[in-house]
């Protein structure tokens, strides 16, 4: 297991999102992209290892932890929960990158996807009951960053301390997520249905402009595969 060899801080998280997904939701297997479930590469340079877990369950077409680790410097969680269409519910995402003992970007949020851009009203409750935080080092998101929420966490987070408080939130973050996920009745409206798939389309376009991420890959596979990874495995719509 990769995880065993990454920052511990990747290791639990890790850990914690497989747990709370056996615990709340129904999941059955999800078949991965040909050749894409284990996957090593190394053109110049360094080699990359990528080990991808996939599951589904009702209200998820994918559910979606890829564990990363380029040389023994960086290392590198991935985490995705896309809504099955029929189900208007926000997408949960988180990615953390870092590497010789410190975590440089910590992120996780619940996006919402419906044509206001705005998280349905039981999750504001939910998360806005949770505490405030702050953390020594907040970091500013990117261009493409307009599909995050307003409670959308991405941090440098500095020491044991923070990277605790960190990991509590995405554990509150996913327990909100996958208890309300369960709770939540299929639509029907082929309007809505198509609302919610653009919306899914809109976050993948946005998240697939992220040069850091595209850089990793290229480094390692080349720019065409870096490319189909990025649209087929890591942030893939339905067209
Ligand atoms: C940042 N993502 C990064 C960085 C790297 C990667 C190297 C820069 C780290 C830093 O600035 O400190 C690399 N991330 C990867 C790779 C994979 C990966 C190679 O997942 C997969 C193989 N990214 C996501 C998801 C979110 C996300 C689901 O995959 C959010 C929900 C966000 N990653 C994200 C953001 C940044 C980032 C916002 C900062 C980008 C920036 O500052 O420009």
């Amino acid at each position: 297991m990769l995880r065993s060899r990454q920052h511990p801080l990747i290791h639990r998280l890790a850990d914690t999102i497989e747990t709370t997904w056996k615990t709340y939701l129904e999941l059955s297997p999800f078949t991965i992209p040909e050749g894409l479930g284990y996957v090593e590469g190394a053109l110049e340079g360094e080699k990359l290892v990528i080990e991808n877990h996939c599951y589904q369950a009702p209200q998820f077409r994918k559910l979606h932890l890829e564990l990363a680790q380029v040389g023994t410097g960086l290392d590198i969680l991935h985490c995705v929960m896309f809504p099955n269409p029929e189900y208007a519910l926000p997408i949960f995402g988180a990615d953390l990158v870092g590497g010789r003992g410190a975590i440089s970007a910590a992120i996780a949020d619940l996006s919402p996807v419906n044509p206001e851009r705005s998280l349905p009203e039981r999750y504001q409750q939910a998360l806005a009951e949770l505490p405030n935080l702050t953390f020594s080092q907040p970091r500013a998101l990117p261009d493409w960053g307009d599909i995050f929420s307003e409670f959308c966490l991405f941090v440098r987070p500095m020491g044991e301390p923070e990277e605790e408080v960190f990991l509590q939130r995405v554990q509150d973050f996913l327990t909100v997520h996958c208890q309300l996920a369960s709770a939540e009745s299929p639509i029907t409206s082929e309007l809505a249905i198509a609302q919610i798939i653009a919306g899914q389309r809109y976050y993948c376009t946005k998240q697939q402009q992220n040069d850091k991420t595209r850089r990793v890959l290229e480094k390692s596979f080349g720019a065409a595969w870096a490319e189909r990874y990025m649209t087929t495995m890591l942030f893939d719509y339905a067209t």
